[in-house]
């Protein structure tokens, strides 16, 4: 049956999520006002940005030894003094404590090209400011941001972010180290170690994520004791803080990572951030900002592999033709140059709500670092494959590339677990629908279905016709009309969408926490999604500045018609194997693999 029209969203709930575009998505709502008109760089900061890119790029011709930093596993630090007195530390900083004052959208361009030109420049520069002293701006007192921020901002400080731990990667609530108030409560004492901290080597303020144990009311109003996740900002020198040496690694390998030890060392009490056992929620609220840097800067390393892909497909001849006039070459370059422009729509849509401060864009974010840091690695690799034999020497840069940019799908938290927060916090809102109308319902009756719901029996169904019933229609306006098919795939899938998560978590309740493979299907649809979303918002845009005329768009329609269709098929694909896939077969092989502790055959019997 084809999906009923219109989105499975209450009054209510449009209220609970009016300030996600993608959490509104989970109900199967699209809240278009969110994402159209696309949104312009303000002339001003256009203004800033481009004058910043022009001081880049001649720094970056001038100074930029990316292959000798590479082979040597360093950079000079002379260089980041440089990019400090160029006024490249304070991008963000409000111009009242000496930075550019520049909104996401300009950092985020700004990003975007430093880490085009080098990959271990942009991470440098990265974790300074995406995410090293983001609590203090995001989070900080005035009394502290006035303080530190004048410093970072002109580079007299450099900052890094000390979140991971030897055993605590992913599960960032896991960290041990440990920070005590003193007997006097003038200061806490950390102690502890952090692992692959970027800057750790060069660092002159930490921002540091320690537990502090606090006394807390428990349920029969008796005082429990509980470890909570604390913020710590930390200025060196310090006594008791040792960075291990900087570690060798696969690529931005002239970038600085370090081990940290912390052996008693003070920090005062005003320097905990947000207040004591708020540093979970402070430690994501930087990543979810310090994303889309990322996502900004493997934009830029793309742009880059696609350019040497252009050149040398130009260029290079075989069979009599060059190599830009075989189909396979044309796909490949096709391919690269689409999901750039699907990825910038998503940044740049993601920034903005950024800017707007007014929308909750954690799940954006997430979606972004995915599809961009994949992107890339996706560009790095073909450019690769297009280069050839030269592309795997390593007098070409395009070996580098490819190893600088591995690393983006594993920090700033790993595309796996940002994809299971995308699905489990998408899902969040729908769940606790689900649950509310399990409450309003007559006692036996909800006594019997309390959250979570379990199986697809009657009174699940009972809990999705409630639902349903409170359904308001709704359809995208804002599309130019000439995309008035790509407006309605989204329109279908939006409803698809909202049923399938229902029915996923009428199927699971709470456990779909543990249901990974479902998970990643939800993700990577929610992806697609917002990827189409932006692309649509975007060519609209477009067209409409074209004063209508869609001649003068042919490539930009042209890109979003290819990734609609793929898109379209992806998640056609993954609807379907919600229900009918070989989840149970991965599963039996993976486990068997695990009990065996090896691959289990051989061609040759064993003697
Ligand atoms: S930095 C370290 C990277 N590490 C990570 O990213 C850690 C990944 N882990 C996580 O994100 C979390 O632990 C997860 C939470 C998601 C697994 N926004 O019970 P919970 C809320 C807002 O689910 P967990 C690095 O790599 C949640 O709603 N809220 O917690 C440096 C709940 O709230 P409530 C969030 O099971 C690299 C509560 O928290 C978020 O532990 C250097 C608990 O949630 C969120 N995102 O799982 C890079 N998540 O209780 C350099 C959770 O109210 C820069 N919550 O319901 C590079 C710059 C670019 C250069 C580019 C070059 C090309």
């Amino acid at each position: 049956m084809p999906p009923e029209r219109g989105p499975v969203v209450s009054a209510t709930q449009k209220n609970a999520t009016q300030n996600s575009f993608m959490k509104s998505l989970f109900f199967g709502q699209i809240q278009e006002e969110l994402i159209f008109p696309y949104p312009e760089v303000p002339a001003e900061t256009n203004e800033t940005v481009r004058m910043v890119l022009d001081s880049v790029d001649r720094f970056a011709r001038e100074h930029v030894k990316s292959a000798e930093w590479d082979e040597k596993g360093e950079m000079p630090r002379e260089i980041v003094s440089l990019m400090a007195e160029m006024g490249m530390m304070g991008m963000a900083v409000p111009e009242e404590f000496g930075g550019l004052g520049l909104p996401q959208s300009g950092y985020a361009r700004i990003m975007q090209e430093v880490a085009g030109i080098d990959g271990s420049l942009g991470v440098t520069l990265g974790a300074h400011q995406s995410i090293g002293y983001k609590a203090l701006l995001l989070f900080g007192t005035d009394e502290q941001k006035k303080r530190f921020l004048p410093r970072l901002a002109s580079g007299e400080m450099i900052a890094c972010y000390c979140l991971t731990e030897p055993s605590s990667g992913s599960d960032a609530a896991s960290i041990k180290t440990t920070a005590t108030l003193s007997g006097d409560g003038t200061h806490y004492v950390l102690n502890g170690n952090k692992l692959w901290i970027t800057n750790g080597g060069i660092a002159s303020f930490m921002t540091v994520f320690a537990k502090v144990e606090v006394e807390e009311a428990g349920p029969n109003g008796d005082r429990t004791k509980k470890e909570k996740v604390t913020c710590f900002l930390l200025e060196l020198p310090a006594q008791g803080v040792t960075a291990g040496p900087s570690e060798h690694k696969l690529g931005i390998r002239a970038s600085w990572t370090n081990a940290i030890h912390f052996d008693n060392v003070r920090v005062p009490v005003e320097n905990v951030v947000s207040g004591v056992g708020q540093g979970f929620k402070v430690a994501m609220g930087v990543l979810n900002h310090g994303r889309l840097g990322l996502a900004a800067g493997a934009i830029g390393g793309a742009k880059r592999a696609l350019q040497a892909s252009i050149e040398h497909s130009n260029e290079r001849v075989q069979f009599q033709k060059k190599l830009h006039e075989f189909g396979m070459i044309k796909e490949k370059i096709g391919r690269l140059m689409m999901n750039i422009y699907v990825a910038e729509s998503m940044t740049y849509m993601t920034t903005n709500m950024v800017d707007r401060k007014d929308l909750d864009y954690s799940i954006e974010s997430a979606v972004a670092k995915v599809f961009c840091s994949e992107m890339l690695w996706e560009a790095v690799d073909e450019n690769l494959q297009i280069w050839g034999g030269s592309g795997y020497m390593k007098e070409y840069p395009y070996e580098r590339w490819l190893r600088d940019a591995r690393i983006n799908r594993i920090f700033e938290g790993t595309n796996e677990i940002l994809r299971a927060f995308i699905a489990l916090s998408g899902m969040q809102g729908p769940g606790q629908e689900l649950a509310g109308i399990a409450a309003g319902m007559p006692k036996d009756l909800a006594e019997a279905i309390k959250f979570p719901l379990k199986g697809l029996g009657p009174l699940g169904e009972l809990v999705a016709r409630k639902i349903k019933r409170n359904t308001v229609g709704e359809t995208i306006s804002k599309a130019h009309p000439s995309l008035k098919k790509m407006a309605g795939v989204l329109e279908e899938h939006a409803v698809e969408f909202g049923t399938q998560v229902e029915v996923l978590l009428r199927r699971h309740g709470k456990k779909i926490h543990l249901r990974q493979f479902a998970q990643k299907r939800i993700a990577d649809i929610a992806i697609d999604f917002y990827a189409m979303a932006c692309v649509l918002s975007r060519v609209t845009s477009s067209i409409q500045k074209a004063g209508g005329d869609v001649t003068k768009c042919e490539l930009e329609i042209a890109m979003a018609e290819a990734f609609f269709q793929r898109a379209n098929r992806r998640i056609k694909g993954n609807f379907k194997t919600i229900d009918r896939n070989d989840d149970d077969h991965m599963k039996l092989i993976a486990d068997k693999a695990a009990a065996a502790g090896r691959y289990p055959f051989d061609v040759i019997t064993p003697s």
